[in-house]
């Protein structure tokens, strides 16, 4: 690679990662009149097959509608005015269009990222999958350069600014010299076994559920397909799993006393994820700028990853553009701060949603009937569904 000649861009914004935050940042710079170049790893459809998130907030699906990304959103797009906590056998619903005034949307992440690249390609800007060896040198020194091999050729990018998109695992954030930032991070003592069935969803509503042999999640992805995750070792081996015990599982963990249970089908796929906390402060290093999960990864269960994810690129987008359009640098500098004020509060709901609703292996029968206590409390006050109501549904993406 080192001893062919690069191929030369020049672009305003190099983006790393083409997940929904350097996706959604590249689309909103287009609209602001700004170039950038695109960058990712994995390929296309590797891109937009991987399954993971399913719950927009409000302020998501105002900033997607608001991008010109509506029409499929919109139309196929599950709205939700609640979700139910399940314990001791009984579902309790917690009403969000009455307490806070606002609904959920459940849209696969993949059905985003779908949308955002074929926005994209209508664009022309350039996209590039499946690069490799990719390097980010000179933000420190106002010449920051992305430099990846793709398409048999060494390319390289001088850029006017970088935007870490790349994920959890990207290569931005370890390229901050250590010393220019900070990570604050917990790992849990659990992870989530999710599956995808071919079964159509029994409840119109998201259930949540604490069991004595752990937590369980009913979601779902269209009119005919249920997405469950079970609680599990962090690094559990999916050949412990053959399809009969997760159903079994499943239906012990979530079914009800009224007789509610999800509905069996075709297991179409299934994976492990380990849970984990973590913050990177602050979000940014001289030109270059971190958004999504390449800054903050969350526990699933408060499913505010992705919106924070929006939320930081829309931030991101406005200190962008308020440079390019009048040399103003006082958002860019605040650019961090203004994000890690909402990224605080999504942790502090993740993370309390987390330790309501999980059992901690080996951990005693004292805080088994603390959580039941405090689930008994939360859906029998009005103040407490309100809390939870408000964080769920997320902060306005003007107020922090
Ligand atoms: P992504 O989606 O990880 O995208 C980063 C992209 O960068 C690429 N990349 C590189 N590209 C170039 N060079 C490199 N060196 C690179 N290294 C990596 C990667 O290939 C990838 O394409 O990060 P982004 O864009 O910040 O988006 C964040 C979200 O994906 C994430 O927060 C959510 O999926 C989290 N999450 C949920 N969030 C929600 O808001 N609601 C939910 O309901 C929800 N449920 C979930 C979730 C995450 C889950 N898992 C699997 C962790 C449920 C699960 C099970
Ligand atoms: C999902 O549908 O994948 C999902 C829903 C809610 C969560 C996490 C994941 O908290």
């Amino acid at each position: 690679m080192s001893d062919t000649v690069p191929s030369r861009m020049r672009t305003q914004v190099g983006i790393v990662g083409a997940g929904p935050a350097g996706l959604m940042l590249g689309h909103l710079l287009h609209l602001a009149g700004i170039d950038s170049v695109i960058v990712e790893k994995h390929s296309r459809e590797h891109v937009i097959e991987r399954v993971r998130a399913g719950v927009l907030e409000p302020g998501t699906v105002d900033v997607m509608v608001g991008a010109g990304l509506g029409d499929r959103l919109l139309r196929e797009g599950m709205r939700h005015g609640g979700i139910y906590l399940t314990f001791l056998g009984q579902r309790h619903r917690i009403d969000f269009e009455d307490l806070a005034g606002a609904s959920i949307t459940v849209y696969g992440q993949n059905e985003v990222v779908r949308d955002l690249i074929a926005a994209r390609y209508a664009t022309g800007r350039p996209l590039y999958f499946e690069a490799r060896d990719v390097l980010v040198t000179g933000f420190e020194d106002a010449e920051p350069r992305i430099r990846f091999h793709a398409d048999e050729q060494v390319h390289e990018i001088a850029c006017g600014f970088i935007a870490g998109c790349d994920g959890f695992h990207g290569i931005c954030r370890p390229s901050m010299p250590s010393g220019s930032w900070r990570a604050y991070e917990r790992e849990y003592p659990f992870g989530w076994l999710g599956i995808l069935a071919e079964a159509a969803p029994s409840s119109d509503e998201l259930v949540y559920s604490l069991n004595e042999r752990g937590f369980a999640l009913f979601s779902m992805r269209s009119p005919s397909v249920t997405r469950l995750y079970l609680q599990c070792a962090p690094d559990e081996s999916l050949g412990a799993w053959p399809n009969d015990r997760i159903w079994d599982e499943l239906l012990t963990r979530l079914g009800t006393a009224d007789g509610w249970r999800p509905n069996r089908g075709r297991i179409l796929q299934k994976n492990v994820t380990g849970m984990r906390s973590f913050v990177a402060e602050p979000m940014c290093c001289g030109r270059l700028f971190l958004a999504g999960d390449a800054a903050h990864i969350l526990p699933p269960t408060g499913a505010k990853g992705l919106n924070l994810a929006i939320a930081d690129v829309v931030m991101l987008s406005r200190a962008l553009a308020a440079f390019y359009r009048d040399r103003r640098e006082d958002l860019l500098d605040g650019y961090s701060d203004l994000c890690l004020r909402r990224v605080w509060r999504a942790q502090r709901f993740s993370s309390w949603m987390t330790s309501m609703l999980h059992r901690v292996p080996g951990g005693n029968e004292f805080d088994y009937r603390r959580q039941i206590a405090e689930l008994d409390y939360l859906t029998s006050s009005r103040a407490a569904m309100t809390s939870l109501a408000e964080n769920y549904v997320g902060l306005p993406m003007e107020q922090y």
